[in-house]
């Protein structure tokens, strides 16, 4: 997959997507990520990106001109259809299954906003989507897009060593993850649960999944309310608030 980063900071999402599993993927070929800056698309001697808004108001309008060249050197850099991406505060929320569908894609344009907004006409004319990270200000749009690549690249086949991982996400199935313990078995911090030692694997994935169905239930009732749980999911979660009211309810983990 090809992902073209338009950004007036190309160089920290080139710099932030060569780590780890995505470093690792654009390494081996299976993730290719370029990153074009609109001022080098631009006529001035000033290199002017941005421009006072209409109708007046606080902050700064990124121009069209420079970020429709970009976009056009970027189409042309690779036959094959461009889905363009605006990174924004207006956009709809990153969800896994955003990330799933954009990983399907041969390629992705993420168009990355600085000062107030960008004018609404470019928007109109080059972006297919809007997508937000969440529900707080960021200065800019390139922590976003740092973020769709993590989660796009890791997704691409041969990124992650085990494809287990991938499957096994947290959201995958909508539930939080249950706990997880390594070595030493006994520690001053605690002990490591029983269940986990004896090599019943039955019960050791049965443990897990009632431990994924309570802290989501604890945690995220918003997800709960959204998973499609079974009968035995069902009896599962019962049990854990069983044993959970029994504890002693909040305040005992
Ligand atoms: C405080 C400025 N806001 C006035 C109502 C508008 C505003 C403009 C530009 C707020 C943030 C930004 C820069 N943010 C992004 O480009 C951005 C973003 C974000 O701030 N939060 C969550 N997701 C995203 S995606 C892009």
């Amino acid at each position: 997959m090809r992902i073209d980063v338009i950004s007036l900071f190309p160089d920290f999402v080139d710099a932030a997507s060569g780590f780890g599993v995505v470093g690792r993927a654009r390494q081996r070929g299976l993730l290719q990520v370029a990153c074009w800056n609109p001022r080098d698309f631009t006529g001035d001697p000033h290199r002017t990106v941005d421009d006072r808004p209409y109708g007046g108001g606080p902050g700064m309008v990124m121009l069209i001109d420079p970020l429709r060249a970009a976009l056009a050197a970027v189409r042309s850099a690779d036959p094959a259809p461009a889905h363009v991406v605006h990174l924004s505060p207006q956009g709809e929320r990153l969800t896994q299954a955003t990330v799933r569908r954009l990983a399907s894609l041969p390629r992705l344009v993420l168009l990355c906003g600085r000062y107030e907004a960008i004018d609404e006409r470019l928007l109109a004319a080059e972006v297919d989507d809007e997508l937000s990270v969440g529900d707080y200000v960021l200065s800019g749009g390139e922590l976003p897009a740092c973020i769709v690549i993590d989660a796009v690249g890791r997704l691409l086949d041969g990124a992650l060593g085990d494809p287990d991982s991938a499957r096994q996400d947290s959201f995958g199935d909508g539930l939080l993850d249950s706990g997880h313990w390594t070595r030493p078995e006994r520690h001053a911090l605690g002990e490591v649960p029983a269940v986990l030692l004896g090599g019943d694997h039955a019960a050791i994935a049965r443990w897990r999944r009632r431990e994924a169905l309570g802290r989501t239930w604890l945690r995220r009732p918003d997800l709960l309310a959204r998973a499609r749980l079974d009968r035995a999911d069902r009896a599962l979660l019962a049990d854990y608030i069983a044993a959970w009211r029994a504890a002693g309810g909040p305040g005992s983990g």
